[in-house]
C-alpha cells in the first residue's frame, strides 16, 4: 500500500499534521493538498482540537508545489500555472489565517517556494537551526505564490523582500529570526519537544480568545487605526463574554492558574 502523504496526529487538545513524501522533501501533489484541507477541516470543526502543528518528515519542510506534477509537454497548449493556486494552495492559506485555533509550524528543514509561503501563512514559526526559507519561485521562472508576495514584505520589509524574492537565495533560519520572518530558531534536537510543549499549552488556552485575536491582526493591516479600534470594541465584547474570560479573571484574583476550556 502507498504511503500516506500526511499523517495525522491527535493528542491532548494538539492535533499535529506531517507532511509525509521525504523523499521529495514534502513537496505538494494533489493527494496530499486534499489530506491538508481534510485535515484542517476536521481541526477546524472538532472542538476538542484547540492547537495545530504543521511539520514534515524527513530534512524538508516543504519544497513546494511537486514540479513532475507540472512537467511541460512539447507540442501541448502551455497550462495555466493560475490553477493550481485556485483550486489548493490559495485555499490552503486561507484555511490556515482563517482557523480559528493556534497554528504552529515546526520548520524542521529546508522551506521552499509555496512551502516557505505555507509556512509564513502559520501563526507562529519555530524552525530548526538548519532549517532554510528559499523563495525558489524566480529560480524555476515563477513569480511567489500562496501568499509569499503579501507576507515577505510585512514581516521582512520590503528590500529584504524584493532581494529573497529576486535572488532565491536562501535564508538560515537564524538569519530569518533575526529579520523577524520567523519566531524563532532553535536547535535541531529540540525543535519537536519546543513546539510540543508550546502547542500543549496553548490547546489549554482560551481558544475562543486566540481565534478573535487572530481575527484582529488579521486585519491589522488593512484597516484604519479608527477601524481597528472599534474592531477591538467588537472583539472584546465578545471575548468578554466568554467562559474563558470569567475564568480567567476569577483566577487572577484567587491567585490561581486559570483552567480555560476554550469557550
Ligand atoms: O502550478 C502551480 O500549481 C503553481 C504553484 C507553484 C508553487 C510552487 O511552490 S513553485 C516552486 C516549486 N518548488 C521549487 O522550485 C523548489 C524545487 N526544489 C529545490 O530547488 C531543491 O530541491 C531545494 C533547494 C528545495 C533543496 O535542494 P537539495 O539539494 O537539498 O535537495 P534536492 O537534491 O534538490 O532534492 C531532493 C529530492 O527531492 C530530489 O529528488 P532525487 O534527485 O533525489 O530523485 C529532488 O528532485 C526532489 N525535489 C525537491 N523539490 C522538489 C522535488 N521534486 C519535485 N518537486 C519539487 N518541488
Amino acid at each position: 500500500m502507498a504511503e500516506e502523504p500526511l499523517l495525522v496526529a491527535v493528542a491532548d487538545g494538539v492535533a499535529t499534521l506531517t507532511l509525509n513524501r521525504p523523499e521529495r522533501l514534502n513537496a505538494f501533489t494533489a493527494a496530499l493538498h486534499e489530506a491538508l484541507a481534510a485535515a484542517l477541516e476536521r481541526a477546524a470543526r472538532d472542538e476538542t482540537i484547540r492547537a495545530v502543528v504543521i511539520t514534515g518528515v524527513g530534512r524538508g519542510f516543504c519544497a513546494g508545489q511537486d514540479l513532475s506534477e507540472r512537467k511541460p509537454v512539447p507540442g501541448v497548449e502551455r497550462r495555466d500555472a493560475g490553477q493550481g493556486l485556485e483550486r489548493y494552495y490559495n485555499p490552503l492559506i486561507r484555511r490556515l489565517r482563517g482557523l480559528e485555533k493556534p497554528v504552529i509550524a515546526a520548520v524542521n528543514g529546508v522551506a521552499a517556494g509555496a512551502g516557505a509561503s505555507v509556512a509564513l501563512a502559520c501563526d507562529i514559526v519555530i524552525a530548526a537551526n538548519s532549517a532554510s526559507f528559499i523563495q525558489a519561485f524566480s529560480r524555476i521562472g515563477l513569480v511567489l505564490d500562496a501568499g509569499s508576495t503579501w507576507f515577505l514584505p510585512r514581516l521582512a520589509g520590503s528590500a529584504r523582500a524584493m532581494a529573497l524574492a529576486l535572488t532565491g537565495e536562501a535564508i538560515p533560519a537564524l538569519r530569518a529570526a533575526e529579520w523577524g520572518l520567523i519566531w524563532k530558531s532553535v536547535p535541531d534536537e529540540t525543535l519537536m519537544t519546543e513546539v510540543g510543549a508550546l502547542a500543549t499549552r496553548l490547546a489549554q488556552g482560551p481558544t475562543h480568545a486566540y481565534g478573535l485575536i487572530k481575527r484582529a491582526l488579521g486585519r491589522s493591516s488593512i484597516n484604519s487605526l479608527d477601524a481597528q479600534l472599534n474592531l477591538e470594541r467588537d472583539l472584546q465584547r465578545e471575548a468578554g463574554r466568554t467562559d474563558d474570560a470569567r475564568e480567567g479573571i476569577t483566577a487572577f484574583l484567587e491567585k490561581r492558574p486559570p483552567k480555560f476550556i476554550g469557550r
